[in-house]
Formats: structure tokens, C-alpha cells, sequence
């Protein structure tokens, strides 16, 4: 019989693990049957926008964590598929930052392309996973939300590629019961003019609080105050954004901070991180790690290995994202064809505490960027994914940060060069603090293009 793989999640990591498979099927190899459970009702996973905050109409606790006006935080240029590029999808060179709309689109344009659509139910959340030692198969229970009915197919391999960046980490400070406006986290941020003139307070000092605060502002908050734990963002902010050290107590609309100074807020966002969930997986098969670089328990990033045949792809914290989850998939699927074959246990324990130790000297996120992507170039080398240079996108990386360091505002307004097609990129055609309107259709006008050009 024909060997069966689930694979949970249809983002940008599981629909990697389709083309991977696909890929293999158009150069004549033998792939088994692959079932994708998403429990979105379409695919790209957090580019997959809602409006919806909580739970859905099913009362499932909604996955995304994206919002209006989102742009691309980093350079498409760092991103960007080996096998199938911007230039292929759009039909010519396009502008470094797209909105989140234009990335979804490229994203579904690869996996429509490979024609492996049928392959994914959609509305179908896995609810358990278990193994069995006497079969050597994994029993996947999912719930057909639309027809409302679960039920149970056995694997013999199960992907795990469910995101990591859904189900918010919420600290609560002394005070937070007194506090007389909006408390959210930022996974329920959605549209940044709901607080136009308002003051808010940021908690956190990562992409979340950088992005949200600087949302806020682009669509008229009176003032951001963003509180840090260990150290402070340290970008040139406009007038009215302030840094304070850790918020300690609140009380009605004052928040009181570590330096012993206080502010009026009148929203406070939670810009917090996330948890590694899985509530559908047994201890045994269940990643337990912070938000790192590299998580402990998986080979090469990927291979479960107390039972090599569970995979998990994209759980490290990013910086590469795309073609690191691609890079990741066709060595996830190669060990399943048998093409890849694995050490023994403390072979690959040994092979992970490595890059573990390198992990802990990194000292800031240059260092973060170079070490994934000597990790990216570790996995490419192993399969036929289409070799890129990775140095050079690491370089885009060091470009980005000089960027942002000069001006966090205008970063954004950078172009750069494609590393898979050689091709310079043009420069957006409106400055990202004027540009209003995240939709594809104003991001893609050539003709405002051809305005902007003369004026910039
Ligand atoms: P996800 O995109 O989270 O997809 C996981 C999928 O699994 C979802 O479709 C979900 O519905 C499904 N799923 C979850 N649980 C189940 C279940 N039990 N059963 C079935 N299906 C399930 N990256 C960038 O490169 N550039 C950016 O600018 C950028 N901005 C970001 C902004 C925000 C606010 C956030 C939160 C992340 C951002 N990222 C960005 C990083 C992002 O994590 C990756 O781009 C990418 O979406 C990760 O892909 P993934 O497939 O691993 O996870
Ligand atoms: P990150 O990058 O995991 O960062 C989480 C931030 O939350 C980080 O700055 C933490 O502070 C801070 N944090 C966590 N707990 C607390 C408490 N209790 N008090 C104060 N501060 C706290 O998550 P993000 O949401 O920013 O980014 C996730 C993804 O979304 C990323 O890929 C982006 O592209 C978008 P610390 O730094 O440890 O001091």
C-alpha cells in the first residue's frame, strides 16, 4: 500500500512541503498520498487576513495575527522562493516591501502553479495525534468543521507546520484590573486607526512592538510609549514616541514605569511574543520550546528525534522565513523517501547540541542572521532544491538593519537586488508613511509607479 503523510498547516511551511513533494512527482519520482489539514478555509496561513479577533464563527480561536496595513517587515529579496520568483509570478520586478496582501498572493501563486490544491482539506482542524509502537503508524483525528464531524485516518509520517506565531503570551502587570481603557494583545491588533489621537502604551520591544507602535503612528496616534524588559528598541523615533524601562503597576489611566516615571494611556497593546502550541500532540511527540533560534529536539532543525518520522518545519524563530521553510521541506521529504538517511540517536543529538552552543554566544541579530543562514546553506547543500547565494542574502539582511538604524520610518522606501534573478528592484512608488493604502491593486499601479518615479 502506498505510504501516507499528513501534514498540518497550509502556510507558507506546509504549502512548502506540498510543492516539495510535487516536485519530486514532475521528475518521475514515486511520492506517497499527502493529506494537508488546514483549518483556515483557504491557504498562506498568516497572510490568510481576517477581520475576526477570538474565535470564529466555528469557535475555533481565530490563527492570524497579522493586521491592516501590514507591510512586509523585512526585504522581499530575503525571502523569496528559489523556484519560483516575483518576477515569475507578477510579470516583472516589483518594489522591496509589499503590503501583506501582495505576499499572500505570491505565496498562493506558487502552490496554484503546482496544481496541489486538492491535496489540502480545508475547515479541517486536527484535534489529536497519536502513535503506536505495534502498527509504527500515527492516528490523525481532525474535525470537518463545515460538516461537523471528526474523524481518524492513519500515517505514516505526520508534518507538523502549524505556525508558531497564533496563540498570544499575555503577561499581566499589578493594576491591570483597574485600568479604565482597551487591554489587547497584539494578535488581536487589527486596524491601527482605531487609535488615531489616542496615547498608547506598547509593552515589548521586538517586531510587534516596533511594527504596532510604528502603525499606530503612521495613522495618528497622539503619542506611543513603548516599555521595555531587558533594553530599549534604540531607533531614532519621531518626537512623540518615548522608550521607558519595564512598566511596573497601573493604576485607572496612569501607568507607572521602572524609572519612576508615569504617563495617562489610553490603550495598552501587549506586544508580548507567542507560545509553541500544540494541543493536539501527546508529550512524547510535542515540541516544547521558547521562541529561539534553535529549539532542542529536532535534527537539522526539523526531525522529531525520539521518532524521526514526525517533522516539524518553520518552528525556529526568523529571520529567514520563505525559502528557509523550503529549504526545510525538501530535506523533511527526502528523509521520508528514504533519500535522506539519519544517524543514530546520539549522532543527532550531538549534530543539534553543535548549533545549540553556536546559538547561545549570538550576540545581537546580525550574528542571528548569519548563523541561519549558514543553517539554510546547510539544508539546501542536502537536496535539489535550487541553490541560492546565501551570503548574499545575509548581506540584504546587514543592508536592512543599516536601514532601519538610519530610519525607521523610511526603511521601507530601500530597494534591493533580487539574489535569484540578478535584477535590481524598483522603488515603491509612494513613501511607505504616505502610502495609505495597503491593497495589491494600489501596490502594483504602474501608473502612480511612473508619477512617483519623476518625483522621488
Ligand atoms: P503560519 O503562517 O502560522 O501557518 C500555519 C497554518 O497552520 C495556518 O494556516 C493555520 O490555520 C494552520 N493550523 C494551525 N493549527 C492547526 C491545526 N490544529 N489543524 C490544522 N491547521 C492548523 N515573515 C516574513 O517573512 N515577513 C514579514 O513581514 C512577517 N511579518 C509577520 C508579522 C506578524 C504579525 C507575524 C505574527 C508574523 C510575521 N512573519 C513575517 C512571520 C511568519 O511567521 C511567517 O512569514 C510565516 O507565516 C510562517 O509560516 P508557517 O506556515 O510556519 O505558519
Ligand atoms: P518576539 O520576537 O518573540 O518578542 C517578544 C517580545 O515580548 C520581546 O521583546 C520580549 O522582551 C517581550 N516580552 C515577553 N514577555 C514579556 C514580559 N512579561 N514583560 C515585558 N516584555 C515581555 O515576538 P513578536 O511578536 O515581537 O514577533 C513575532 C513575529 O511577529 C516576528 O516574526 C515578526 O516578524 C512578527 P525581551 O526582548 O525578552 O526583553
Amino acid at each position: 500500500m502506498k505510504k501516507r503523510v499528513a501534514v498540518i498547516g497550509a502556510g507558507p511551511s506546509g504549502t512548502a512541503v506540498l510543492r516539495a513533494f510535487q516536485s519530486a512527482a514532475a521528475k518521475g519520482a514515486e511520492i506517497p498520498e499527502i493529506v494537508c489539514y488546514e483549518k483556515q478555509d483557504d491557504w498562506g496561513g498568516l497572510w490568510n487576513y481576517s477581520w475576526r479577533t477570538g474565535l470564529d464563527e466555528f469557535g475555533e480561536p481565530v490563527h492570524c495575527s497579522m493586521y491592516r496595513y501590514l507591510w512586509s517587515n523585512g526585504p522581499k529579496e530575503c525571502l523569496e522562493f528559489a523556484d519560483y520568483t516575483f518576477d515569475e509570478h507578477f510579470g516583472r520586478p516589483i518594489a522591496s516591501y509589499p503590503p501583506r496582501a501582495v505576499l499572500w498572493d505570491y505565496i498562493k501563486g506558487r502552490v496554484e502553479k503546482a496544481g496541489v490544491r486538492g491535496w489540502v482539506r480545508f475547515r479541517t482542524p486536527v484535534r489529536e495525534i497519536e502513535y503506536s509502537e505495534k502498527t509504527g503508524k500515527f492516528t490523525v483525528t481532525a474535525h470537518d468543521l463545515v460538516n461537523d464531524k471528526l474523524g481518524s485516518e492513519e500515517f505514516d509520517h505526520v508534518v507538523v507546520a502549524s505556525g508558531h506565531f497564533s496563540v498570544p503570551n499575555v503577561p499581566e502587570f499589578p493594576g491591570f484590573k483597574t485600568f479604565n481603557g482597551r487591554i489587547l494583545h497584539s494578535h488581536d491588533f487589527r486596524d491601527a486607526v482605531e487609535f488615531k489621537g489616542k496615547d498608547i502604551l506598547i509593552i515589548g520591544r521586538s517586531y510587534s512592538a516596533e511594527d504596532v507602535g510604528s502603525q499606530c503612528y503612521k495613522y495618528g496616534a497622539k503619542s506611543i510609549t513603548s516599555s521595555y524588559r531587558s533594553r530599549p528598541m534604540g531607533f531614532k523615533w519621531p518626537a512623540n514616541w518615548e522608550e521607558k524601562p519595564l512598566l511596573q503597576r497601573v493604576e485607572n489611566k496612569t501607568a507607572h514605569f521602572a524609572d519612576g516615571s508615569s504617563k495617562d494611556v489610553d490603550a495598552i497593546i501587549l506586544c508580548t511574543g507567542y507560545l509553541h502550541h500544540f494541543p493536539f500532540l501527546p508529550d512524547s511527540l510535542r515540541l516544547k520550546t521558547a521562541n529561539r533560534m534553535w529549539p532542542l529536539d529536532l535534527y537539522r532543525g526539523v526531525v522529531w528525534e525520539a521518532n524521526p518520522k514526525l517533522h516539524y518545519i518553520g518552528m525556529q524563530d526568523q529571520f529567514y522565513t520563505f525559502n528557509m521553510f523550503d529549504a526545510q521541506a525538501w530535506y523533511a521529504r527526502d528523509v521520508i523517501l528514504g533519500r535522506q538517511k539519519l544517524p543514530a540517536l546520539e549522532e543527532m543529538k550531538k549534530h543539534s547540541a553543535a548549533w545549540r552552543a553556536r546559538e547561545e554566544t549570538l550576540a545581537d541579530a546580525e550574528a542571528c542572521i548569519w548563523f541561519q543562514g549558514d543553517y539554510v546553506k546547510e539544508l539546501i547543500d542536502l537536496t535539489d532544491y535550487p541553490s541560492f547565494d546565501v551570503e548574499a542574502v545575509n548581506q540584504t539582511f546587514m543592508e536592512w538593519e543599516h536601514h532601519k538604524a538610519e530610519n525607521i520610518m523610511g526603511f521601507r522606501d530601500n530597494a534591493y537586488k533580487s539574489i535569484m534573478t540578478g535584477k535590481m528592484s524598483p522603488k515603491h512608488h509612494t513613501p511607505w508613511l504616505k502610502a495609505m493604502d495597503d491593497s495589491l491593486e494600489s501596490y502594483l499601479n504602474e501608473s502612480r509607479a511612473d508619477e512617483a518615479a519623476k518625483s522621488y
